[in-house]
């Protein structure tokens, strides 16, 4: 019964911690994973991540992630967000319950930001937080799938609980 969580990084995320600090924050993207890791560690789970530059590469990390019992995502998909249908698609198929994280926020910015095809099918959005929106959108991913956990063992027990 772990609890396994997917932190998905769309294109560019790679630069973090390099270029535009006003606007993204100074964590690298190494730093970011590595707190979510244990982060997740800590709480008895486990957290794997992936980041690419490439739509297709993503869709198919979010394919795999269903054969592998990946229990929640936390994604955010950079530029991605604002243009692809596809990755909502994979999203949607795969039925894995995600949260949408963002470092700036979008709704500050241009016009065409405000858009996201993702929005509308996550559990959730994280925007304008830096890289604590990551830390805050993994807590809450273990939050709620450890209540998920406890309510399913008291459900296999209810036969056993006296009222
Ligand atoms: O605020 C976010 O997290 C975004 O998802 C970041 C995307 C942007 O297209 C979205 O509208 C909002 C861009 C990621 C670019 O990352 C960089 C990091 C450092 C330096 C340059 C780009």
């Amino acid at each position: 019964m772990a609890k396994n969580l997917l932190l998905l990084n769309g294109p560019n995320l790679n630069l973090l911690g390099t270029r535009e600090p006003e606007v993204y924050g100074s964590t690298s993207l190494a730093d970011i994973e590595q707190a979510a890791a244990a982060q997740a560690g800590a709480a008895g789970g486990n957290l794997a991540s992936f980041q690419s530059n490439h739509e297709g590469a993503l869709i198919d990390r979010i394919h795999a992630a269903k054969t592998q019992g990946i229990d929640m995502i936390v994604i955010n998909p950079g530029g991605l967000t604002h243009t692809s249908v596809a990755l909502r698609d994979a999203l949607a198929a795969v039925a894995i319950p995600f949260i949408e994280v963002h470092l700036s926020n979008i709704h500050r910015r241009e016009e065409f930001r405000q858009r996201s095809f993702l929005s509308d099918i996550a559990i959730g959005v994280i925007c304008g937080l830096g890289a604590e929106g990551y830390r805050l959108a993994i807590d809450f991913a273990l939050k709620t799938l450890i209540s998920t956990i406890c309510m399913q063992i008291a459900y296999n027990f209810r036969d056993f609980i006296v009222y």
